[in-house]
């Protein structure tokens, strides 16, 4: 198995360029880890991340060298931080940015479609982090926190309006800058446009920092798409003017066939060694010309340079730290491991784990297609995996899910004396249904490579199969279904494919939950 210092170690032949030194495991985080953002104080690195409608929101992680990643806690663990219980898909946790000061921990977020701007914080990056601070009639994403040297506080931020649905669909207001009282949210300026980029889509993601003299701004343009990157400007003050960099955008995999697509909304932080790093959103696509991201947008890291004053990115080098991984859950604990996430509530809000070795689920109707559905979920961490868990449905009917979102989902469920499975796209349905084989079966789903040479195969990035055991016996497939369809690309959601359990009636019990991941 690769280690992460042999991987520190590996120089790759470069697609699309010289190759560039490896100085970082690529993916770092693997799996939905969208909108990074990182702090150093002292020799700690802390990093947060976006979550939208799962709970619990804004995982924070812990590092001291850049490279290994401790997840620590979370910003959002209790009712009433966001108002995720309604929120629409894709609103909620929108790209938190985490910085310190004066021995507090903040968080500035944007709870979009729920309670607008934020600001959380903490004495400790583990929690508990505050109930959120609303800055009031400031209406954006994208918020970055940074003091000016007489100690005033500047929120930049992006101009699009989540405030609700509707808006989301009107004009961008580019990069925008307030002055705000940190301890009650309140704006002390108006709302002032800074650089918005070089005219690219979506000028966002904003995040200042002062360096040798200046002020850079540094923001990601292009739209989180293919299209995405990041662009420089440098100014003398926090509130500008600014002027751009040369060679906007400073890095983008646009129009390349490297394998980590997408690269943009980055934060830029010093390594223990005195050199630059920027930690960025990016996609592992599969399948050919259009390519899929069934992932969604994980977290990556690349070198950074300051030369003749401007910042110079690296393009981000594909160097997974291992060839495989796995993660067990036997439900032992009195709770889910922290890395477990619900949709619109808590995992502990429906686990039972009463009974060592089980898993109980109560299921009160709602299906993978409510906004609300009974399901305790793991993200899907490699685009090669193979998951299992042992179901005892009693008189109730639950199962195992690969869910992008409420439209598109595929399970595999037993109840009744029946094993069905089920892909929804967009709302269009296909069940194949099979006798249940026993009382306690064991459900498979096994997301692979496309098998064959012609070229529908080739166009796309996995096949899902879903199939049902007994007693550590040979799997029975009862489907196999093309994975583009939960893809970023296709669902179109910010968030990632997410592996869960769910029930929607009784009272169903999950042991031996396993999940195995493979790079490919
Ligand atoms: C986020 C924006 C973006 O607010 O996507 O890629 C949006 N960047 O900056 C949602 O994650």
């Amino acid at each position: 198995m690769t280690s992460i210092s042999d991987v520190a170690r590996m120089t790759p032949a470069g697609a699309n360029g010289p190759a560039p030194e490896i100085r970082y495991p690529n993916p770092l985080l693997s799996g939905f880890y969208p909108d990074p953002s990182v702090v150093k104080v002292g020799s700690d690195y802390y990093l947060a991340n976006s979550t939208f409608e799962y709970l619990p929101g804004i995982p924070v992680f812990h590092s001291t060298d850049l490279v290994n990643w401790e997840h620590v806690g979370h910003v959002v663990e209790r009712p009433g931080q966001l108002a995720s219980t309604d929120v629409p898909t894709n609103g909620g946790a929108w790209a938190p940015t985490i910085r310190h000061r004066e021995g507090t921990f903040y968080v500035v977020v944007t709870d979009a479609m729920g309670r607008g701007l934020l600001i959380f914080t903490a004495e400790r990056p583990e929690g508990p982090w505050s109930d959120g601070t609303v800055v009031e009639g400031v209406h954006g994403i994208d918020p970055d926190l940074a003091w000016g040297e007489d100690g005033t506080a500047y929120i930049t931020y992006s101009g699009l309006d989540t405030t609700s649905e509707k808006r989301m669909t009107g004009t961008h207001g580019g990069i925008l800058q307030v002055t705000v009282d940190l301890a009650t949210g309140r704006p002390l300026s108006a709302p002032r446009s800074l650089w918005s980029g070089t005219g690219l889509k979506f000028p966002e993601a904003p995040h200042l920092y002062r360096h040798d003299g200046y002020w850079y701004l540094m923001i990601a343009e292009g739209g989180t798409e293919r299209g995405h990157g990041i662009s420089v400007a440098r100014g003398s003050a926090p509130g500008g003017p600014f002027e751009s960099g040369p060679g906007n955008p400073v890095v983008s995999a646009r129009s390349t066939s490297r394998p980590i697509q997408n690269t943009g909304h980055g934060d830029l932080v010093q390594a223990p060694d005195g050199s630059w790093a920027v930690i960025m959103l990016g996609v592992r696509p599969g399948g050919g010309t259009q390519a899929f991201s069934v992932l969604g947008r994980e977290t990556f890291a690349t070198t950074a340079r300051f030369e003749d004053g401007w910042l110079r990115i690296d393009p981000v080098v594909l160097a997974p730290a291992e060839q495989e991984a796995s993660f067990a859950d036997d439900f032992v604990g009195s709770s889910l491991p922290p890395d477990w996430i619900a949709i619109r509530r808590y995992p502990g809000e429906l686990a039972d784990l009463s009974t060592s070795g089980r898993l109980r689920l109560t299921g009160d109707g709602s299906t993978l297609d409510d906004l609300r559905p009974v399901f305790v979920g793991y993200r899907q961490r490699h685009r090669t995996c193979e998951v299992s868990v042992t179901v005892e449905p009693g008189n109730g009917l639950g199962g195992l899910a690969v869910r992008f979102d409420e439209w598109h989902h595929y399970e595999i469920e037993v109840g009744g004396g029946t094993v069905t499975a089920r892909a929804v796209v967009a709302g269009i349905r296909q069940e194949w249904i099979c006798p249940a084989p026993a009382d306690v079966v064991t459900l498979h789903l096994r997301c692979v490579p496309p098998e064959g040479s012609d070229l529908s195969n080739m166009l796309t990035c996995d096949i899902v199969v879903l199939g049902v055991s007994t007693g550590g016996g040979e799997l029975t497939e009862v489907a196999r279904v093309d994975g583009r369809y939960l893809s970023q690309e296709t669902a179109a959601s910010f968030t990632g494919r997410v592996l869960g359990l769910y029930t929607v009636d009784g009272e169903v019990s999950f042991s031996a939950f396993r999940y195995h991941g493979i790079e490919s």
